[in-house]
């Protein structure tokens, strides 16, 4: 739908004089309003992409953890300003479809792997999968080389004094990624030992950061020896030379299904479903490489970059979508973490 602007006061000029109105009438694109949770490059990239195939509208995008998103979409119920959220661990959008706060797409969902389509099916049509990846630990080989200390194997060696200001990982009240460790911790050890371990690695965290993929980037850079996070951008960060090595920790792991909702009161629907629609493309999801996005793509006839972490041959548990991402789980999950694990410097 394109809309036509039109100069009020040109307009009211040319009604008085009997100009013709062509000379003050301009197209207006559409505007539709984005939020996305993926990586800045990729964000970039989908938005260049979608304007070039729509050419009646424009993007307007911001970047956005997945939980600051969530955050905000619930401060703007009822009169939002985002049409689309694109990208970020799909949990925190099954609890934003659970407190209605997004809507059916519509979308046809027949081509779509099997763990895209339970997205579908859990939010009754209200968010679906886009890409899958699994949590992991980095080491800066050098780093720990340097110092002499043995790399992590496990997630237990996390808690080992010998990483004593060596580990970064997000706060999982700003994260995706790290919602999605705190979960992954509660579904290997249970509730109560969950947080105790996680308490016990805390003591070794030098940083909580407010995003999932910053905490591989230090490690990256080797500001800190240690990172938890998805193993697709730990690969992405070793495929450009950093000393960066991967784990998949030896009692098994947890793993994100990526999603795209569009907002309850959107006010672009027609672009916002196209988005969606563009979202679930086999082309358009093989294109995440190009801009180091290594996550494995929801459609099935999507090509997978061969950096891509195999997902067939790492220990994965059955991650627990509908439990983990209903609202009271996290609310309950999230208060429990900040009295018994807490980020210091959080205000
Ligand atoms: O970099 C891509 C990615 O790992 O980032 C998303 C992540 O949830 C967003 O960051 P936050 O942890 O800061 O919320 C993942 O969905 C995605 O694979």
């Amino acid at each position: 739908m394109k809309k036509f602007g039109i100069v009020p006061l040109l307009a009211l000029v040319a009604s008085t004089s009997g100009l013709a109105l062509t000379s003050t009438t301009a197209a207006q694109a559409d505007e539709l309003s984005v939020v996305c949770s993926a990586e800045q490059d990729w964000c970039d990239l989908m938005k260049s992409a979608f304007e070039a195939e729509n050419s009646d509208t424009d993007v307007l995008m911001v970047r956005k953890s997945t939980g600051e998103t969530l955050a905000q979409v619930r401060a703007e119920a009822g009169n939002p300003k985002i049409d689309v959220w694109w990208g970020g661990t799909g949990d925190p959008h099954l609890i934003a479809a659970e407190e209605g706060l997004t809507q059916v797409s519509g979308v046809d969902t027949s081509d779509l792997l099997g763990w895209a389509q339970n997205m579908h099916k859990i939010s009754d049509g209200k968010t679906v999968g886009i890409y899958a990846g699994a949590l992991g630990i980095a080491y800066n080989a050098d780093i720990l080389a340097k110092k002499n200390i043995a790399p992590p194997q496990c997630w237990a060696d996390l808690e080992d004094a010998r990483f004593a200001g060596e580990i970064q990982v997000a706060n999982p009240n700003s994260s995706g990624t790290a919602y999605t460790e705190l979960a992954t911790f509660v579904q290997l050890f249970g509730e109560d030992e969950a947080m105790t371990k996680l308490a016990a690695v805390g003591k070794n965290v030098n940083s909580y950061t407010k995003s999932g993929s910053a905490p591989s980037k230090a490690a990256a850079r080797g500001e800190t020896g240690v990172s938890i996070g998805f193993m697709h951008d730990m690969v992405n960060l070793a495929s450009q030379g950093f000393p960066l090595k991967i784990v998949a920790p030896c009692e098994g792991t947890g793993y994100e299904v990526g999603a795209v909702s569009i907002i309850k009161g959107a006010k672009n629907l027609d672009a916002a479903r196209k988005w969606v629609e563009f979202a679930l493309n086999a082309d358009w999801q093989s294109r995440g490489p190009e801009v180091g996005s290594f996550q494995v793509p929801s459609n099935s006839n999507a090509k997978v970059a061969p950096e891509s972490p195999d997902l067939a041959s790492i220990k994965l548990i059955d991650y627990d979508f509908a439990t983990y991402g209903s609202s009271d789980t996290r609310k309950r999950l999230l208060s429990r973490w900040d009295k018994e694990v807490g980020d210091p410097n959080a205000q």
